[in-house]
């Protein structure tokens, strides 16, 4: 009976594991430099471009892009270089919305 415990524990924890290995981060960031709403698709562009950049949302009257990403590729600092190498400075609007 034991054993079939442990099997199962096993089972479970192989199972789960995945949610771990792709554990996600949350970002708002401020972006400077979209005149125009034609800024928002670059925008876009520039932070689907950074890997592990899974969803991106932008409020173009706040000017604040929404970032969801994989914490285990992605970081804040390649975000704002790539929004830089776009032409925007980008700068951590909620510092602690930081997950
Ligand atoms: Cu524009």
């Amino acid at each position: 009976m034991k054993r079939t415990a442990i099997v199962l524990t096993l089972f479970i924890f192989i199972g789960i594991s995945p949610l771990w290995a792709g554990e996600m981060g949350r970002i708002t960031m401020k972006v400077e430099g979209m005149s125009c709403k034609m800024c928002i698709p670059a925008v876009k562009k520039a932070l689907y471009g950074v890997e592990g950049v899974k969803k991106v949302s932008v409020d173009f009257e706040t000017r604040a892009a929404r970032i969801e990403y994989a914490k285990d590729v992605a970081n804040v600092e390649k975000l704002i270089d790539a929004l830089k190498g776009a032409g925007f400075t980008a700068g951590v609007e909620k510092p602690g919305e930081t997950e």
